[in-house]
Formats: structure tokens, sequence, C-alpha cells
């Protein structure tokens, strides 16, 4: 009876400081990173609890079996067998109902918070959004705008309706929490209610080819001001843009997701800079060097492992578009001349 109240005091005592190192890693309460969705509070709250059981699940079966060893050792020259047991039926339903009650209340609570995180707001708003190899593009309907960044509004349901053109992708925001695949031949839906203002990143989640982990999109999140800014600002550019082979090609930019990887500022991302590309000596991984003029962009979008730039991967992490008609191809070389 003794061993069996040390054993108990040490199970708790053990639990204990499993949560709270569990906490102190960020993984219990506390969670990492910052909560930034209205979302987020339900699957945090499942997450708490479930570390909790674990604490103590994990105390239950590592402190009686450290116990064991040292306490109840084979005493020197102690030679004679071990005690005769015929089972325990109490203990074998104990250990059979116990989990079976837990694991039929955990069920409950999650689904519980699931409803929680898909609750519709009617007033929602949708954001189409295209997941490609390896860029995220993101439609807003109702102003006909087309960009690779998505700007949200704080505190402003959103339904992400999202479609992929290739393989699984998966839409991925740590602060939010949710997480959702997208899948070929499919609509699938993501609701969020953003709450934390800032900058983040989508991640894709699924492991979609070479370049997976440079599938990352910036999100901004804003006052509903500047929201509105953004959008006027953005319908202004696209009426105007449309006018000239350059403003074309700029929409075509963004539209194939070109602009996911190329900045226009000089900055790098996945892949090299458009800005100052025409007519400079672009230096290949082969040590080899090449003007860049009409023949070579065509190239490097039709079949971009024909030439890869130094410093780039072979083979090159960006996708081919063989299907580029000529307009769309000189309207895009049009574009990239004024960068400089
Ligand atoms: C997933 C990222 C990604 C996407 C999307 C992408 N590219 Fe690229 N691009 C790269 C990478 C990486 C390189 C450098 C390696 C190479 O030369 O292939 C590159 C190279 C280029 C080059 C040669 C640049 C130089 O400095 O010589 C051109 C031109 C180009 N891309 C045009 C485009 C166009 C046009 C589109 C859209 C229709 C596009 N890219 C879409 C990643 C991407
Ligand atoms: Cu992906």
């Amino acid at each position: 009876m003794q061993h069996f109240v040390v054993v108990g005091i040490l199970v708790i005592l053990m639990s204990i400081l499993t949560y709270f190192g569990l906490d102190a890693i960020g993984l219990a309460k506390q969670m990492h990173p910052v909560v930034g969705s209205a979302q987020a509070a339900s699957i945090d709250q499942l997450w708490n609890l479930e570390m909790i059981v674990i604490s103590f699940l994990f105390s239950l079966i590592v402190v009686p079996m450290v116990y064991s060893l040292v306490v109840f050792r084979r005493k020197k020259g102690d030679t004679s067998d071990g005690e005769h047991f015929e089972g325990n039926t109490t203990l074998e339903i104990g250990w059979t109902v116990v989990p079976l009650i837990i694991v039929v209340v955990f069920a409950y609570l999650g689904a519980y918070s699931l409803g929680e995180v898909r609750r519709v707001d009617p007033q929602a708003f949708v954001v189409n959004v295209k997941a490609q190899q390896f860029v995220w593009t993101f439609e807003y309907p109702e102003y006909g705008i087309i960009s690779n960044e998505l700007y949200l509004p704080a505190n402003k349901q959103v339904v992400l309706k999202m479609e992929s053109t290739d393989v699984i992708h998966s839409f991925w925001v740590p602060e939010w929490r949710v997480k959702q695949d997208v899948v070929p031949g499919r609509v699938t839906e993501y609701r969020i209610t953003p709450t934390l203002q800032g900058n983040f990143k989508v991640r894709c989640a699924e492991l979609c080819g070479m370049s997976h982990y440079a599938m990352e999109n910036l999100i901004v999140v804003t006052s509903e001001e500047d929201y509105n800014a953004w959008i006027a600002e953005q319908r202004l550019l696209a009426a105007t843009a449309a006018q000239t082979p350059e403003g074309q090609g700029k929409l075509l930019a963004v539209q194939y997701g070109c602009s996911g990887c190329h900045s226009v500022d000089g900055s790098p991302l996945t892949g090299p800079t458009w800005f100052g590309l025409f007519g400079k000596e672009e230096e290949l991984l082969d040590g080899s060097t090449v003007t860049v003029d009409e023949a070579y962009i065509t190239e490097s979008i039709v079949e971009p492992n024909a030439k890869i730039v130094a410093g780039f991967t072979s083979p090159s992490a960006m996708p081919a578009y063989p299907t580029l008609t000529d307009e769309e191809i000189s309207n895009i070389i049009a574009y990239i001349q004024t960068l400089k």
C-alpha cells in the first residue's frame, strides 16, 4: 500500500513537471507562434487539454516503471523465482474503460472545435486562391484584382476558395492555426477571421515537388481603411495596365505567378530579380555568359532548364510555361524592359 501512495505522489509531481516543461518550450498553453485568428482559440484550447492528458499518461507509464526498476531490484544473493500471477480482472476492466471514456470525450471535444473553426459568418467575403508549383495566386472576384499577395482586413471573415492546377498543396499560416489541403479537380474552402494585424506568410504544408520549400507568399492583415486603399490602388493599376503591352505583361506576371518568384525592385526571392534584367550580361551556372534579349527570355519561360542562372539549382525551381502565346510572351518581355 505504501508503494502505491509513493508512486501516486510521484506520478502527480512528474505530470506537473512534464506539463510545465512542455509549456516552457511553447508546446502547451503558451503556444508558439502568436495567435493571429479568431479560429485559433478553440484549436489552442483543445491542444492544451491534450497536452495535460499526455503529460499525465507519460508519467503514469514512466514513473511506475522506473520506481519498480529501482525499488524491486533483485537483492544480492536472492536466486528465488518471482511470484506467480493469474491476472487481475478489475485492473483489466479499468484500463479498458478509462481510456475508452477519454477517447470518447476527446472525440466530442474535437468535433466541437471543428464546428467552431468552420462557423459560417454570412457576411464573409470570398477570395479565390490558386495553388501551383510553386506559388500562390489570389483573385478578388468582386473587384477583378489578381495578386500574389493576400491583403485582408482584420476582424472580418474571409472564405478562401482554393484550387490547384497541378498537384496537392496545403494552405497553412501558422499564426492562424488552421491548415487545409488544396486538391486538383476540386474546390476546398478555408474560413478565417484574422485578428492580428501585420505581415505573415502562407506556407505550403504538403510536399509538392522540388521547390516546395519556396512556396510561400506574403499575407498582409491591415485595418479596414488600409485594406480599402489597397483595393482601390490595385483596381486603378489593373485598369490602366490593361491598355498597354507592358501593362498587360505586368498583369500576366501576376496571373501566372511569375511575380511570386521574381521581384521587380532588386530584392531576392525564389528566382532572380527582374530589375535591370533586360540587356544585361547574365552569368550562367555552367560558367558561360549570355546577353538577356527577347530570345533568351522566351527560352527561359518555355524551357527554364535550358540555361540556368548562376547561383540557382539545376533542375530549375521555375516551372516551364510551354502554353503561353507569343503575344503573352512579348507583353511580358515589354514589361521586363521597363524595369530598370
Ligand atoms: C517557382 C518560382 C518561379 C516562378 C513561378 C517563375 N520563375 Fe522564372 N525563374 C525562377 C528561378 C529559380 C530562376 C533561375 C533559374 C533558372 O535560370 O531557371 C528563374 C529564371 C527566370 C528567367 C531568367 C532570369 C535571369 O536572371 O536570367 C526569366 C526571364 C524568368 N525566370 C521568367 C519567368 C516568367 C515570365 C515567369 C511566369 C510566366 C516565371 N519566370 C515564373 C523561378 C520562378
Ligand atoms: Cu505546394
